[in-house]
C-alpha cells in the first residue's frame, strides 16, 4: 500500500485525502487550469529532496551540500530548454504570480508603465488588476477584446500603445480561447520600444505538444506554471533571452524567493521529460479536438460561447441569456459531480464573484482518455443539470450516471491504492 504510513500515524489526514481522491476519481473535472499528474510526476513531489535547501542556483549555493540537488536543477533546465526553444530558463518560480512578480521586479521600476489584458476580458489578475500587487505597483493600462468578436484585436492595441508608449506589453491570459499572435505583439513593441512578456500558463502544453505557436523565440521574456496543461506539479518557469538572464535570475532569488522547493523542481524535470515525448503531441492534439468538439456541442443546445468557439483547451459559456448566473451555475454543475469554475465574460454587467459566465476547460478530462464521444455527452449532461437546476432527484440521478462514465476513465495515478 503506497500510503501505509501516513494511514497508520494520521488517519485523519489521510481519510482527507482519500476522499478527495475518490471525489476526483469519480468526477468531471472542466476546471481549465487543472490537470492529472502522472504517478512519476506525484513520486517525485514525494521525494527526501523536500528536507533540503538550495538557496543561490547551480554551482552558486548559499548552503553546503547541493551537489546533487544541482544536478536535478541542471536537469529540469535542460529539458525546458530543449521543449521551448529557450536560451535561458529559470526553474524556481514557486508559483504563478510569483513568477509574473519577478518577470516585472527584474524589467521594471515601481510605476512603470504595462500594457495587459483585462482581468474580465480573460487576462490574470497579476497582469495589471488593481487589487493585485501588480496593479498597484505598476501603472497599467489595459486592453480588451473586441466587443463584437471576443477576440483581441492588434489594430487596438497598436493604438494603446502608440498612445501610451509601455515599457512592456503583456499577452497572455486566463480565459481567452483564441490564439495569440505572438509576431504581431512583439511587432508593436518594438516600435514603441517596449519589452514583451508573454504568460503562457494555460497553454504551456499546447505549444510543448506543438498545437500552438510558441513565443519564447520571439518574446523578451515568458513564463508559465507548470500544472495546466503542461501536466507537472504546481509551480512555474521563466524563459528569457541570455541578455537578460541574469537580470531575472537575481528578480526570482534573492528578489522574491528564498530556497527553491527541490523536490518540486525534480517533478518539473519528470514533467518536462514526458511532455518532450512524441504521446505528448497527441495528448495536446486532442485537447483542442475535444475543446472544439465541446464548444460546438454546446452552441448546437443553444448556448452563447465568448467569441463563438476555441482554439486552445478552453471557453466561456456566456450566461448572461439564459435564466442562470455563473455562480449558480457552478454550483448546479457541483451538485452534478461536474466541476468548473464561474467566469466574467467580456464587460460583464455582474460582479466578479457572480459573473455571467462559465470557464471551462479539458485539459484533464483527456488525460483521462476520453475523446470525442464523451464530449458529446459531457455536454449533454451539463445541459440537462441546467433544466434541472432545482431538482435534486434528478442531478443525484446524472451524479451517478457521471461516476459510471468517469470509472471507464481512470486517473493515471490510480494504480496508487488508498
Ligand atoms: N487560477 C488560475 C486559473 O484558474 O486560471 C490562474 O492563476
Amino acid at each position: 500500500m503506497f500510503y501505509q504510513n501516513l494511514s497508520q500515524q494520521d488517519s485523519q489526514v489521510y481519510e482527507i485525502i482519500k476522499k478527495e481522491a475518490c471525489r476526483q476519481s469519480d468526477e468531471i473535472e472542466l476546471i481549465a487550469s487543472e490537470n492529472y499528474v502522472s504517478s512519476a510526476v506525484l513520486e517525485a513531489m514525494a521525494t527526501i529532496l523536500t528536507n533540503k535547501y538550495s538557496e543561490g542556483y547551480v554551482g552558486k549555493r548559499y548552503y553546503g551540500g547541493n551537489q546533487i540537488v544541482d544536478e536535478i536543477e541542471t536537469l529540469a533546465i535542460e529539458r525546458a530548454k530543449k521543449l521551448f526553444q529557450a536560451e535561458h530558463v529559470n526553474v524556481q518560480p514557486l508559483s504563478g504570480s510569483p513568477a509574473n512578480a519577478a518577470v516585472y521586479m527584474a524589467f521594471l521600476q515601481p510605476g512603470d508603465k504595462v500594457l495587459g489584458l483585462k482581468l474580465d476580458h480573460g487576462g490574470h489578475l497579476s497582469h495589471g488588476h488593481h487589487i493585485n500587487f501588480s496593479g498597484q505597483l505598476y501603472n497599467f493600462v489595459q486592453y480588451g477584446v473586441d466587443e463584437k468578436t471576443g477576440m483581441i484585436d492588434m489594430e487596438k492595441v497598436r493604438e494603446i500603445a502608440l498612445r501610451e508608449k509601455p515599457k512592456m506589453i503583456v499577452a497572455g491570459f486566463s480565459a481567452y480561447s483564441r490564439e495569440i499572435d505572438w509576431q504581431a505583439f512583439q511587432n508593436i513593441a518594438t516600435e514603441v520600444g517596449a519589452y514583451t512578456f508573454a504568460d503562457i500558463a494555460h497553454i504551456a502544453g499546447l505549444i510543448a505538444g506543438k498545437q500552438l505557436a510558441n513565443p519564447v523565440p520571439i518574446f523578451d521574456v515568458v513564463s508559465t506554471t507548470t500544472h495546466k496543461t503542461l501536466r507537472g506539479p504546481r509551480g512555474a518557469l521563466i524563459m528569457c533571452k541570455e541578455k537578460y538572464a541574469k537580470q531575472v535570475d537575481r528578480a526570482v532569488f534573492p528578489g522574491m524567493q528564498g530556497g527553491p522547493h527541490d523536490h518540486i523542481t525534480a517533478a518539473k524535470a519528470v514533467a518536462l521529460g514526458e511532455a518532450l515525448l512524441p504521446e505528448f503531441k497527441d495528448y495536446a492534439k486532442q485537447v483542442i479536438i475535444n475543446a472544439k468538439i465541446l464548444s460546438d456541442e454546446l452552441i448546437n443546445l443553444g448556448y452563447n460561447i465568448v467569441s463563438g468557439g476555441t482554439d486552445n483547451h478552453l471557453f466561456v459559456i456566456d450566461l448572461s441569456d439564459k435564466n442562470i448566473s455563473g455562480k449558480e451555475a457552478e454550483k448546479v454543475l457541483e451538485r452534478a459531480g461536474i466541476s468548473v469554475s464561474r467566469s466574467t465574460i467580456p464587460n460583464d454587467s455582474s460582479a466578479a464573484f457572480n459573473p455571467s459566465g462559465l470557464r471551462l476547460g479539458v485539459a484533464a478530462i483527456t488525460t483521462r482518455g476520453m475523446k470525442e464521444k464523451e464530449m458529446r455527452q459531457i455536454a449533454g449532461y451539463i445541459n440537462r443539470a441546467f433544466l434541472n437546476k432545482n431538482e435534486e432527484e434528478k442531478l443525484l440521478e446524472l451524479k451517478k450516471e457521471i461516476k459510471v462514465l468517469c470509472a471507464n476513465f481512470p486517473l493515471p495515478t490510480n494504480n496508487l491504492k488508498y
